[in-house]
């Protein structure tokens, strides 16, 4: 094809490149939730509706983009894990947010109405903002994921212990909000107890942990596989044959991903999911 004299124009197009051999997390956010929340008058603290629509439209985009290995999500957030040898789109940082941010945007907007049954969606739409980090060690991967399940604790337990002084309390938020500040974690616990008698440890999982999306295989016994470290060890993708390759895509893609709310903090959660850190699928659950 002729070259045009337009096409210098091309040479403006940057690279974005991930740093190679590193996890690379896609955290998306809700814009504007806090408006978007109270227009559809979404429960507070929690609304089951619309974490079970995050869930949902997070587990379609783990369905399409296979090389995502774990989603962890909480509020209107979802961070996305990509492998560390994953190569997709060459790791271009906009590529891979963009296709996030779409995917999971477009199964939101799609879901919507199986979630919200009786309030139809109408402008301003949702949407979501997204950015791309790469950790460069499990460690630094598992302590990010550590790092948005406290939150998620710390969010909640306030939360919960904010609208319960005002629904069943019946004080403002001003006066909630006073009430609270400068308390541990063991002094809300004690409000919720001896005011309301509600017991935060039984309080649902949803809510105090998060939901974490993976694929689900056979669980192994923990200590009788040590990926994390061979996967350290790993500078390139192990080169595979086409056949085995095509075995891990059918196994991976036969794989049931589900969504839990489990400690994703202790090692056990890593332990007995190899397969999360290895990249290699397991076996399959056998039919129950
Ligand atoms: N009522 C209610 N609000 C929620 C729920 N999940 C998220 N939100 C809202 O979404 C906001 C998310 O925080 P953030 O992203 O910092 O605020 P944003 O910039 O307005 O999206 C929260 O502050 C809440 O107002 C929910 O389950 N119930
Ligand atoms: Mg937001």
């Amino acid at each position: 094809m002729a070259n045009s004299k337009f096409e210098y124009v091309k040479q403006f197009e940057q690279p974005d490149q991930l740093l190679p051999n590193t996890w690379v997390v896609v955290r998306i956010d809700g814009r504007g939730f806090t408006k978007f929340s109270s227009k559809y008058q979404f429960e507070k603290p929690n609304d089951k509706r619309a974490l079970d629509l995050m869930n949902a439209a997070a587990r379609a985009v783990m369905t399409e983009l296979p090389d995502i290995t774990i989603a962890y999500g909480v509020s209107d957030e979802y961070s996305f894990v990509f492998h560390k040898t994953c190569t997709l789109f060459e790791r271009r940082a906009s590529k891979l947010v963009s296709t996030i941010v779409s995917t999971f945007t477009a199964y939101y907007v799609h879901l919507w109405s199986t979630y919200f049954t009786d309030s139809p969606l109408s402008p301003p739409l949702p949407s979501f903002d997204g950015r791309a980090v790469c950790y460069p060690s499990v460690q630094n991967l598992r302590d990010y994921m550590s790092w948005r399940q406290v939150d998620c604790h710390i969010n909640n337990l306030y939360n919960t212990t904010f609208w319960a002084l005002i629904q069943l309390g019946g004080i403002d938020a001003t006066e909630a909000e006073k009430s609270l500040k400068g308390t541990f974690s063991a002094d809300k616990n004690e409000i919720l107890f001896s005011k309301f008698s509600i017991n935060y440890n039984n309080e649902p999982e949803i809510f105090k942990k998060g939901s974490v999306v993976f694929r689900d295989y056979e669980p192994v016994e923990p200590g009788t596989h040590n990926v994390a470290h061979e996967v350290e060890n790993l500078a390139e993708p192990a080169t595979q044959s086409k056949s085995q390759s095509e075995k891990d895509k059918k196994r991976r893609a036969k794989a049931a991903i589900v969504v839990e709310h489990l400690d994703i903090i202790k090692d056990e959660f890593w332990d007995r999911r190899p397969w999360l850190l290895s990249n290699k699928p397991g076996k399959i659950p056998k039919e129950p």
